[in-house]
């Protein structure tokens, strides 16, 4: 019999992505579907291959006859839930932080660490933070060439990465600064905000304004001066890659893009890396697009990247001053491979050997 597959949180940002995906999959070695949700959504009807499918509560017994079910909630209802999958036999698939550090979970990007999907002995396997998938296909494929000894980035993440809360919120924003003036001091886009009754209290994006802006912390304040997003990334980092010592700086920063997360990487080997070098890897790299066309302009952003699968990359130099180091630019669509994408290519691994 194929395998049943239970997609829990079917109704949020990731969900509707990881639906989209299903749909455009040539095939799937699925025989069920079973779409979940909190009370809130469920008896909602998406169609899923064709078919009307009606979401279901997520409850125990929601699990029953599930092989792998993708979890796409927040933490909290994940660290709750996906044991409970796991007990009612299926193997489940987490795109939330609740498990990516626990040694007895292997935390997967099919690129770089497939191998890890069979060993799974709570039942759960891991999906990485979307900034910290954005640049491992490029840093994985390098890795494996040259021997990867550090690694400082700064991201550039869309609204999205906070869900359809940051979503609504940027879309708000920028109507509310569109075509107006800001007030009395140019570029005043805090009073803008207030006076459209946006008050920045209510922000998903640290109190600050996201239009017109940027704003430099993501994710949740964690002491010393550090955000949850740049721990993430380094801790995340080091365990998909197989270096418990790697040496990582990250500032995480969310910028008034929808979707698509950016990274500028320093990365430095051991060995001296040129581009020519770093361009064969990147193009030997099915998931990855090289677009790095300095001299006519031709690098990624994310306007040319969102709805893709591939990571992007471009802009890649070897440091002026360090010999070993390569900086270059990397776009990933955050919902897509930060996210349902990769989840969704972790479950058709684990369908694969049931
Ligand atoms: C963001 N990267 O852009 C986050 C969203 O650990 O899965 C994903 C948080 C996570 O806000």
């Amino acid at each position: 019999k194929s395998p049943t597959l239970a997609l829990v949180g079917a109704t949020g940002a990731v969900g509707t992505v990881m639906i989209d995906i299903i749909n455009g999959r040539e095939s799937v070695p699925w025989g069920e579907i079973r779409l979940i949700a909190s009370a809130r959504s469920a008896g909602k009807k998406l169609m899923v291959r064709g078919e009307e499918h009606t979401v279901v509560e997520l409850t125990p017994e929601a699990f029953d006859g599930v092989d792998v079910a993708m979890f796409d909630v927040p933490d909290e209802v994940s660290a709750r839930w996906a044991p409970v999958a796991a007990e009612r036999g299926a193997v489940a698939v987490d795109n939330s932080g609740a498990f990516r550090m626990d040694d007895e979970v292997p935390l997967v990007v099919p690129e770089v660490n497939a191998d890890k999907v069979s060993r799974r002995p709570k039942g759960i396997i891991a999906n990485p933070n979307c900034t910290t998938l954005s640049m491992m296909a490029a840093l994985g494929a390098l890795h494996r060439e040259f021997g990867l000894t550090e690694l400082v980035v700064a991201s550039y993440q869309a609204a999205s990465g906070a869900g359809q809360d940051g979503i609504d919120r940027l879309y708000a924003e920028l109507e509310a600064v569109s075509g107006k003036g800001l007030g009395n001091k140019a570029g005043d886009v805090r009073h803008a905000l207030e006076a459209a009754g946006l008050p920045l209290a209510d922000s998903p994006f640290a109190g600050t304004p996201l239009a017109m802006n940027v704003v430099p912390s993501a994710g949740s304040y964690k002491g010393d001066g550090w955000f949850s997003e740049e721990l993430k990334v380094r801790n995340e980092s080091r365990k998909i890659l197989g270096i418990s010592d790697l040496k990582v700086s990250a500032t995480c920063v969310r910028v008034p893009v929808v979707t698509t997360h950016s990274l500028a990487v320093h990365a430095t080997f051991s060995s001296e890396v040129t581009v020519e070098a770093a361009h064969k890897v990147f193009e030997a790299q099915p998931s990855i697009v090289l677009v790095d066309d300095p001299e006519n302009g031709r690098f990624p952003s994310p306007a040319e990247v969102v709805g893709a699968d591939p990571t992007y990359v471009g802009r890649v130099r070897q440091a002026l001053d360090f010999p070993n180091t390569l900086d270059f630019f990397v776009c990933g669509d955050n919902l897509r491979k930060g996210a349902a994408l990769n989840t969704y290519e972790v479950a058709e691994r684990v369908a694969a050997e049931l």
